[in-house]
């Protein structure tokens, strides 16, 4: 058990090391193009402001995924391929975070403030979310151009970024600033959005990466890799969705906005499930309004209602449906239980 933490711990050191490299690179990039250098430096802030600092879940996936599945038989340049990819992950992760920041009106991300919050910063944020979407594309040309999979790289990084991009719209829509209607709420839709928004990218996205790294060719190895990491993607969203009310600031890095928000969020939903006539009146006049008092009436609310003991029950639910799902998987198809168990280790019961 200590050796496997010492050896995770090990990893995740070999993972943050390879980081400035990459910067670099890009930096290089802009000194090819004589960008002037105040736009260099502002490029640099960028990419270490926003990159690294996470949790990094994502990236370390791929290379956990790919150690599964390859085992012993391993290379120093898988671990560096699969450790690219892992930070492309992360890239791309910048870029929603960035921009759903502003769309959100966050505070603080990752336990400093957001990005876009910066003095001088502002909507300049923007294009530095595109800038580092464009990362991406310029790591697959230089690392993977060469391989019979960079296209499949190239198609899966475009198709679920446009995922993530529904997602957020849907989350959007459903949330309008000027307009509270509880009654555009609802579970399905709230499962639309969230498979949408964080399920595709957060946890298809780098098994998949690795998978093609690997060389699996067929779909359904694919499909039945979707099939678990889409549903374990949901109930990291409603994780999310609980820790953004009940998660300590200081300890998850940001401030929770999702009631004054007006968010389509797992914990109104419940709420609407079971409040009374005069419960809903309380959701109705207090939710999404850009007001602390409000806000602390849907707290109390959502503690007569006894909203933590019905999510503490769906995390029970969910870690065994999730756990009845990783058994029948069919290892012959090219994957391997583990990769599921290793992501459910991650994330059960997390509190950041
Ligand atoms: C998480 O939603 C979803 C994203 C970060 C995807 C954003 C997608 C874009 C296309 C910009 P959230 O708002 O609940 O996340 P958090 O709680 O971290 O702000
Ligand atoms: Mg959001
Ligand atoms: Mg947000
Ligand atoms: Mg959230």
């Amino acid at each position: 058990m200590v050796a496997i933490k010492l050896q995770k711990e090990e990893n995740r050191k070999a993972f943050l090391d390879v980081y400035p490299r990459l910067a670099d690179e890009i930096l290089e990039e802009l000194k090819k193009y004589n960008m002037p250098e105040d736009a260099y430096e502002w490029t640099k802030e960028n990419l270490f402001y926003n990159v690294p600092g996470g949790k990094l879940n994502r990236g370390l996936s791929v290379v956990d995924t790919l150690r599964i599945l390859k085992g012993d038989a391993i290379t120093e340049d898988d671990v560096f391929k699969a450790t690219v990819l892992g930070w492309l992950v992360e890239f791309l992760q910048a870029f929603f975070l960035v921009s759903d920041d502003i769309m959100d009106a966050s505070i603080t991300r990752r336990g400093q403030p957001c990005w876009y919050k910066k003095d001088g910063v502002g909507m300049v944020a923007i294009n530095d979310a595109f800038i580092l979407e464009s990362c991406i594309y310029i790591f697959l040309k230089k690392y993977f151009k060469a391989t019979d999979y960079y296209i499949d790289l190239v198609e899966l990084f475009h198709e679920v970024t446009f995922q993530t991009e529904l997602g957020q719209l849907c989350d959007l829509i459903t949330a309008p600033e000027d307009h509270v209607d509880l009654s555009k709420f609802s579970v399905a839709k709230h499962k639309f959005i969230v498979i949408f928004k964080t399920a595709y990218y957060s946890f298809y996205l780098p098994v998949a990466l690795a998978m093609m790294m690997n060389g699996v060719k067929t779909q359904e190895a694919y499909d039945q890799a979707r099939n678990i990491l889409i549903p374990l993607g949901e109930y990291f969203q409603v994780q999310d969705d609980y820790l953004d009310c009940y998660g300590d600031p200081a300890f998850i890095g940001k401030i929770g906005t999702d009631i004054q928000d007006n968010k389509c969020s797992w914990l109104v939903n419940q709420a609407l499930a079971i409040a009374t006539p005069e419960q809903r009146q309380v959701l109705d006049d207090n939710y999404g309004k850009k007001d602390a008092e409000a806000e602390a009436k849907i707290k109390a609310l959502y503690i007569d209602l006894g909203i933590e003991g019905i999510y503490k029950a769906y995390e029970e639910k969910s870690f065994q449906d999730l756990t009845a799902l990783i058994a029948q998987v069919d290892e012959s198809t090219g994957v391997k239980k583990a990769v599921f168990t290793e992501f459910m280790d991650k994330i059960y019961k997390r509190t950041k």
